[in-house]
């Protein structure tokens, strides 16, 4: 029998769109806004970005949604700068808007970084998203200083391959000198969960607006939230025993668990 290789938790990696925040609305109302000031007559409806979201990254989604639903797009020679030059625009407009504030951390994630960090836990983002909404978000949603909190921020095309690859949490666990072992994932999404998994992770889900009715077969625990003392979550598979909200003493629970 294999030696069990039981490590300690010191890290929390964090993916962030669905996670930290509900962010993927802003996102479709950027990308929208994006393409009607480029005078596309692209709308991206809640349920058609429901869709599109089974494609990480705002390239390759612009990409997919040509190929999937505009075929008749008459594509400029230089598909790949044209593409590039609308997701700069979507960028800009994503992050004036977080900036400005308004998009709130979900339940309990505040709670849960300020008690890991009182605890010494480290902590690293692992996501698709572009580095400069991570950061808007960040400083805008957490606090001035929030980028420092995290020893890694692992973000966008950092890797070659986007979630569901694992790239972007080997690549956030390796300037961690760390092994999956010492670590816990936090997704939103099957793709965040395939990747975390992937890459040897332990995840906890939180279902976000986006994500209801994902495939969220192989987290440790999929809750609705991480819960608040006065704002219990919603188990929806796994074992919290007993707890009404996500706390270091769950997450060591969870981590412990084979
Ligand atoms: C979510 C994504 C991103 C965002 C849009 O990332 O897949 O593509 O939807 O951001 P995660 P960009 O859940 O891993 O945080 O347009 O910058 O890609
Ligand atoms: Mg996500």
């Amino acid at each position: 029998m294999g030696e069990q290789i039981m490590s300690e938790l010191r890290a929390l990696l964090f993916d962030v769109d669905g996670t930290l925040a509900e962010t993927e609305e802003v996102h479709r109302v950027s990308f929208n806004a994006a393409f009607a000031d480029a005078g596309l007559d692209w709308i991206w409806s809640v349920d058609m970005y429901r869709q599109l979201l089974a494609v990480t990254g705002g390239k390759e989604r612009i990409l997919h949604y040509l190929d999937t639903y505009r075929p008749e797009f008459q594509r400029p020679a230089a598909l790949a700068e044209f593409i590039a030059g609308l997701h700069q625009a979507k960028t800009r407009i994503y992050t004036e808007t977080v900036a400005r504030g308004g998009v709130p951390l979900r339940p309990g994630v505040r709670r849960l970084l300020d008690l890991a960090r009182a605890d010494g836990l480290r902590l690293a983002i692992a996501t698709t998203t572009t580095p400069d909404n991570v950061t808007a978000l960040l400083k805008a949603s957490i606090a001035p200083d929030a980028e420092s909190w995290f020893e890694v921020i692992a973000a966008g095309s950092m890797v070659p391959r986007k979630k569901p690859a694992p790239d972007i949490y080997f690549y956030a666990m390796e300037h961690m000198g760390l092994r999956p072992e010492a670590c816990l994932a936090f997704e939103d999404s099957e793709n965040g969960l395939l990747s975390a998994r992937a890459a040897g992770l332990k995840t906890i889900v939180t279902v976000s607006d986006y994500t209801q009715g994902h495939d969220f077969t192989s987290a440790a625990l999929l809750l609705d939230h991480f819960g608040e003392p006065g704002q219990p979550f919603q188990v929806l598979s796994g074992d919290a025993g007993g707890a009404t909200y996500t706390d270091l003493a769950l997450l060591q629970r969870v981590h412990a668990d084979a």
